[in-house]
């Protein structure tokens, strides 16, 4: 927990009140939100790090893989956001356009009723819980987030499928005063808005995730604000931002990568070293923040949870 180390957070017992809740980072978290605003030396401490004060309440990840958590700062100024800019550095000084006031979640499809919902209203339905991941992006850099969300499965218990959905797609909100990039279209490539898609027991799996939160608070909105997909063992363009439609399909969705170039981005984006991309090796990865590379994990770690999806599928036809 790279927090802890910082010397920020070596503030000396005595100046701290309750003791109990800093005597670790494990069991400050645990507390949530309500405690912590008590104390201005831990807004300080926090604010040195750049790391907003926590808002959110959640059950915390035990983190039993012991992952080396990437900083807010790094996970919150490298971005992938089309939407926006293809500029990793530039998406945080342009997405503060958009606008997650009422901000409404579609439920359609072939679902037993559809519903819209305001997306406030259906973070409320949830536990909140902590998953810290590892995120791997298709063109080779990695991350390790500590988000803040729900199951997808868990929201689909809500959404009431019927039995002949197959699938799961998830579409960006499409405005374009919001979205610079749906407007002027310069990244030609992309077609807006944004679409994702899962097979549903993909999507049932207990590491698919809706992400509203990181580090203990609301989502930036370079990361995807106010609620966005994560799906740790594939490629981080599965991992669809600022989600405002979520529909039940019998067929597999054309999702946005595939439709740009469907010789390099198939449906299924499962992280594996031994499938390269057609122009570069998917063997090793740049972690944020760290010098040398490291080998990339088939399933990108998560080989033991998932890795029974893919039974008799060929990885390199499937990819
Ligand atoms: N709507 C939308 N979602 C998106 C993208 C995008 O451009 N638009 N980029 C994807 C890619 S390629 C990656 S690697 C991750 C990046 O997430 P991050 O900026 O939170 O690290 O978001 C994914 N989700
Ligand atoms: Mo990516």
């Amino acid at each position: 927990m790279n927090i802890i180390k910082k010397p920020s957070w070596n503030i000396s017992e005595n100046e701290v009140t309750p003791e109990a809740l800093f005597n670790s980072r494990r069991t400050f978290l645990k507390l949530g939100a309500a405690a912590l605003v008590t104390s201005g030396a831990l807004i300080e401490a926090l604010a040195k790090d750049n790391i907003p004060v926590p808002n959110l309440k959640y059950l915390k990840d035990k983190n039993i893989n012991n992952l080396d958590l990437n900083t807010y700062e790094q996970i919150t100024t490298y971005n992938n956001f089309y939407e926006f800019t293809t500029s990793k550095g530039g998406v945080k000084d342009l997405a503060h356009t958009l606008d997650t006031n009422n901000w409404e979640v579609e439920i359609s499809g072939l679902v037993e009723k559809p519903f819209t919902i305001d997306v406030n209203d259906l973070i409320k339905k949830f536990t909140l819980e902590e998953r810290i991941y590892r995120f791997r992006c298709v063109e080779g850099w990695s991350m390790v987030v500590p988000w803040n969300g729900f199951t997808v499965a868990d929201l689909i218990k809500l959404a009431k499928p019927l039995s002949k959905a197959k699938y799961i797609r998830f579409e960006t909100k499409y405005d374009d005063d919001m979205f610079p990039d749906q407007r002027r279209g310069v990244f030609g490539a992309v077609d807006y808005p944004y679409v994702e898609g899962l097979r549903m027991d993909e999507a049932m799996n207990d590491l698919s995730f809706l992400a509203v939160g990181l580090y203990g608070s609301i989502l930036p909105k370079q990361n995807g604000a106010p609620l966005r997909l994560v799906v740790p063992w594939k490629y981080g363009f599965k991992s669809i931002k600022s989600i405002s439609k979520i529909s039940f399909h019998e067929e597999e969705p054309l999702n946005t990568w595939q439709k740009s170039n469907s010789r390099e981005y198939g449906f299924y984006a499962n992280v594996n070293p031994n499938v390269d991309h057609p122009r570069w090796s998917q063997k090793r990865e740049r972690v944020l923040g760290k010098f040398l590379k490291q080998r990339t994990l088939m399933f990108n770690g998560y080989e033991k949870e998932v890795g029974h999806l893919y039974n008799g599928m060929d990885l390199r036809k499937y990819i």
